[in-house]
């Protein structure tokens, strides 16, 4: 079954979103629906402000989740092209996520990779992770689908195959290049509708002592802090270890060591490598996760009533504000900022304006509620007393870096409802 997008006016054709009626670790059908943001614009959608006047193309968004495996995800498939060939997100905009990965790259490929080796990034993006490797003795090779932000990485150095990461791909990259010692995939399995494929990939493209290390945000935390606006079209799966550790296995591909991070409102790092099963170390994290229930129908009813009292507290506290006379406006436009809005209805009568320090983003508008985006450095000049902190994930670095708001009296205050 096909849902469309919101029809246009433009004479670009609508887009459509596909609704996935099987899970996609275990295929099963038991699928039950646990969350519904509504109809929502894609996330990473801005809009030129030539454009504002135009029909947006919006797409269900809702959670379901699998009573066969514990897999949470989303029911409805943007079209990928339509999501990544042209992107707006770039991750060297957080020096803290640019030195996470260094880090990650450096300790991985001491474990790994031979002299000579290669290392290959999946969803790369502008190459912030691998320009760490440049002089090393090893190969790099970044596979990302945007077309923008490859030439980014390209033009740094970083060679860029400008395409999705598919069993197909890993084969040609096996034939032209070798196997990789080190396969890199952060913040990418949740974003892939074909996961069997992937990992087909994986398993073409490793080599024998390989091993793939990923992150992904992960679900516990997404549940116990309440995190509703990392669900987006982009996101399709929302990883607990348990449902991870099945589908490596069914792929001969093994989960051999788990550990959990706090970047991107909490993460789960996981290193794989050829083989099946998983360990006793990955064994008792599944345990833990049985014992709190991260599969549990009533779990994600909880966390559904929660996210519904979080937009009302949300929206209370904005109207009172705006009230009281105070000036709120927001800071980062992360893809959780269309989300928040979006669910929320907040428009620009009670946030006017947001601020981002990523240059393609400024001067184009929020997807749905059109806020404009201006850049960081015009905060001071607009005086907020509260800034909404939409890009909350970077709150240390971005209270850090405008302390200045703090001392002059000013407040953050995030999504959840959190001050500082
Ligand atoms: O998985 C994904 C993650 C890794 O990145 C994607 N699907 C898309 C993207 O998600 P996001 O847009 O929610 O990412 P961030 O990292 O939360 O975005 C932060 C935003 O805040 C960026 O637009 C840059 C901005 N920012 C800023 O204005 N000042 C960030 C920092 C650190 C700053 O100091
Ligand atoms: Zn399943």
């Amino acid at each position: 079954m096909e849902v469309t997008g919101a029809p246009s006016n433009d004479s670009k054709p609508a887009v459509e979103a596909r609704l996935r009626d099987t899970c996609r670790v275990c295929d099963s059908n038991q699928l039950i629906e646990v969350l519904d943001l509504g109809r929502q614009p894609a996330a990473n959608a801005y809009i030129a402000p030539g454009d504002l006047h135009l029909e947006e193309p919006k797409f269900p968004l809702t959670l379901n989740l699998c009573t066969n495996c514990g897999q949470a995800q989303l029911g409805h498939v943007v079209p990928a092209d339509h999501l990544y060939r042209s992107y707006m997100f770039y991750t060297s905009t957080s020096q803290t996520m640019t030195e996470h990965f260094a880090q990650l790259l450096r300790t991985n490929v001491d474990e790994f990779v031979s002299p000579g080796g290669l290392v290959v990034e999946i969803g790369s993006n502008d190459g912030s992770a691998l320009v760490t490797l440049l002089n090393d003795n090893v190969r790099v090779l970044g596979v990302d689908p945007s077309r923008n932000i490859s030439v980014v990485a390209n033009a740094r150095g970083i060679p860029t195959i400008a395409e999705f990461f598919t069993g197909e791909l890993a084969g040609e990259i096996y034939t032209t290049a070798g196997p990789a010692d080190l396969i890199v995939g952060c913040n990418v399995l949740g974003h892939v509708d074909a996961l069997d494929d992937v990992c087909l990939g994986l398993r073409t493209l490793l080599s024998e002592s390989g091993a793939f290390v990923f992150e992904v945000p992960y679900l516990g935390d997404l549940l116990d802090r309440t995190e509703y606006d990392t669900i987006y079209h982009e996101h399709l799966s929302y990883f607990a270890v348990k449902p991870l550790a099945h589908l490596f296995d069914r792929h001969g591909l093994r989960l051999d060591r788990v550990e959990f991070l706090p970047v991107h409102g909490g993460s789960v790092r996981g290193t794989v490598k050829r083989g099946s099963g998983w360990s006793d170390q990955v064994a008792e994290v599944i345990d833990a996760e049985e014992r709190e229930g991260r599969s549990d129908p009533g779990t994600f009813q909880a966390f559904a009533k929660r996210v519904g009292d979080l937009r009302a507290r949300l929206v209370d506290t904005l109207v009172r504000y705006s009230d009281e006379g105070l000036q709120v406006m927001g800071y980062g436009a992360p893809a959780k900022a269309s989300v928040v809005l979006n669910y929320c209805g907040i428009g620009t009568d009670l946030l006017p304006t947001v601020f981002d320090s990523t240059p393609a983003k400024q001067g184009m508008h929020v997807p749905g509620t059109h806020q404009p985006i201006l850049d960081v450095s015009a905060v001071d000049e607009h005086g907020p007393d509260v800034l909404l902190l939409l890009a909350w994930n970077h709150a240390e670095e971005i209270t850090r870096k405008e302390g200045w708001f703090l001392e002059r009296g000013g407040r953050f205050l995030t999504p959840h409802l959190v001050e500082s």
